[in-house]
C-alpha cells in the first residue's frame, strides 16, 4: 500500500495528500513531527534531507513533492490531473512551479501575521506583498472560462497552488483585486465552493488545534 510521510499543516505534503484523495487511491498516513523526529536514522532512510513529503509505493522510496505528484500522475492515470493539450500542459506546469518557486518562499515572511505572533518587519512586509501581487496577477491572467487552471477538469495546478492561495487572506491578502482567482478558491466565502468544498480539501485542512500546534512550535523556536 502508498504510504505517505508527512505533516498535516505542511504545504509541501498537502498537495501528495490532495493528489491522492482525488486519485481515489488507498493509502497511509504516517505523521512525521517536525520537532525533531525527521532526523532520527529511521525517517532520514527514507528522507536523506530530513524533509517531507516522502512517498512509499511498492517498495519504491520518492522524495520531493513535484516529482512525486508525476509519479502518481503517470503510475495512476485515471483521473487524469495533467492535460494533453501543450499550451494546457504548460499552463499547469507554470502554476505548479511559480506556487512553489516564487509564491512559497515569498509568503514566509507572512508567517506572523498568519499564525498570529509577534515579529515581522513592516517594510518587509510591504515589499512581501508586492511579491506575492506578481504570481496573482499571473495567476489571473492564466485563468480562463473554464473552472480550473488550463482545464475544465482538477488538476495538479489546484492541488500545489490552492493548499498556498488559499491560505493568503490569513496572512492579510485579500483575493478581492483578483475576481477569477477568488473564484476559483473560492477564499472570500460565497461563490461556487469549487475548491474548498471538495473532500479532498475538507480532509486535508488544518484543525485549529494543528494550527495552535504548529504556532506552539514556532514560539519556542522564537523565544
Ligand atoms: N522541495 C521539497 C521541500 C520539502 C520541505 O521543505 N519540507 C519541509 C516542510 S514544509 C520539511 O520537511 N522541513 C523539515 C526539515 O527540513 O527538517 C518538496 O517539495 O518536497
Amino acid at each position: 500500500m502508498l504510504k505517505l510521510y508527512h505533516e498535516p499543516i505542511s504545504p509541501n505534503s498537502r498537495r501528495v495528500w490532495i493528489t491522492l484523495i482525488e486519485k481515489g487511491l488507498d493509502f497511509e498516513l504516517v505523521k512525521v513531527k517536525l520537532n525533531g523526529e525527521q532526523f532520527k536514522p529511521d525517517f532520514l532512510a527514507i528522507s536523506p534531507f530530513h524533509h517531507i513529503p516522502a512517498l512509499v509505493d511498492d517498495g519504491f522510496t520518492m522524495v520531493e513533492s513535484l516529482a512525486i505528484l508525476d509519479y502518481l500522475e503517470v503510475k495512476y492515470p485515471t483521473p487524469a490531473m495533467l492535460p494533453k493539450d501543450a499550451k494546457d500542459l504548460a499552463i499547469v506546469r507554470m502554476v505548479e512551479m511559480v506556487s512553489v518557486n516564487e509564491l512559497l518562499p515569498d509568503i514566509t515572511p507572512l508567517m506572523p501575521v498568519m499564525l498570529g505572533l509577534p515579529g515581522g518587519d513592516p517594510e518587509q512586509i510591504e515589499q512581501t506583498k508586492q511579491k506575492i501581487a506578481t504570481a496573482l496577477n499571473l495567476f489571473e491572467n492564466l485563468l480562463d472560462h473554464r473552472p480550473y487552471f488550463g482545464s475544465k477538469n482538477l488538476t495538479l495546478a489546484e492541488a500545489v497552488a490552492g493548499s498556498i492561495v488559499t491560505w493568503l487572506p490569513k496572512g492579510d491578502v485579500s483575493l478581492d483585486g483578483y475576481p477569477k482567482l477568488s473564484a476559483w478558491c473560492d477564499a472570500c466565502g460565497e461563490r461556487s465552493y469549487r475548491l474548498i468544498a471538495r473532500p479532498s480539501w475538507q480532509t486535508t485542512q488544518a484543525t485549529p488545534e494543528m494550527i495552535e500546534g504548529f504556532r506552539t512550535m514556532l514560539m519556542a523556536k522564537v523565544v
